[in-house]
């Protein structure tokens, strides 16, 4: 039994083989079908994308198809870098210049207040999840989200994007500190996965 998912983000992919192993479903990704077309994410909402990369692949393979929007959002930056988190830095950046450029811009709006570990701003992970069946053109969509605060120096090696930047104070921990399994717990990714599930089950096709 596989799953599609219309991703090229490594982290992303990782995530759902281990949350899908734990029912016994096996994952591909773009990956595994280098000759689709890139998809354009220029929606203005993460549920416009993750519709968007769930439908486009779908029909082009012609079976139902699983797309991850998701991003993050800072208060003090009035909710940046948001549908734009994977080019914050620009088109193609990688997670390192991101977190440079997300460090960088708050660690500006910081100067003259003086902590030993500041806590910078809080903020939100978002994902929305959608399922696109191509045969009945029936949309499942579900979303999640995970309160921390970005620090101001990078910890821990686990998870991708800016999970060392994302701290979380019940934990003492930022994402990237995490297992995989706690990770997925919390995580945005994962709400939205149960809440996904939970929808499925309730309303098998
Ligand atoms: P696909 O569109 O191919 O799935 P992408 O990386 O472009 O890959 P998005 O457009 O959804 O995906 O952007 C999501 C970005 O948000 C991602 O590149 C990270 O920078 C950030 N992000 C999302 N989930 C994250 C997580 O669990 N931990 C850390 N950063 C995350």
């Amino acid at each position: 039994d596989t799953i599609i998912v219309a991703t090229k983000n490594k982290g992303k992919v990782k995530e759902f083989a281990h949350a899908f192993a734990a029912i016994g479903k096996n994952v591909q990704s773009m990956y595994d079908y280098p000759d689709l077309p890139d998809v354009v994410e220029d929606g203005e909402t993460f549920a416009d994308n993750a519709l968007k990369k769930a439908k486009t692949v779908a029909l082009a393979l012609g079976i139902p198809v699983l797309a991850d929007d998701s991003g993050l959002c800072v208060d003090k930056l009035d909710g940046a870098p948001g549908v734009y988190s994977a080019r914050y830095a620009g088109e193609g950046a990688t997670d390192e210049a991101n977190n440079k450029k997300l460090l960088d811009t708050l660690g500006q709006m910081e100067q003259g207040e003086d902590t030993e570990q500041p806590l910078l701003s809080p903020a939100q992970f978002v994902c929305t999840l959608v399922v696109y069946d191509p045969e009945t053109d029936r949309v499942i969509q579900a979303s999640g989200d995970v309160e921390g605060f970005i620090i101001a120096e990078p910890r821990g090696f686990g998870g991708f994007g800016y999970d060392p930047l994302f701290y979380l104070p019940e934990y003492d921990k930022t994402m990237a500190e995490l297992t995989m399994e706690e990770k997925q717990a919390i995580s945005h990714r994962g709400r939205a996965l149960e809440q996904l599930m939970s929808q499925i089950s309730r309303n098998p096709s």
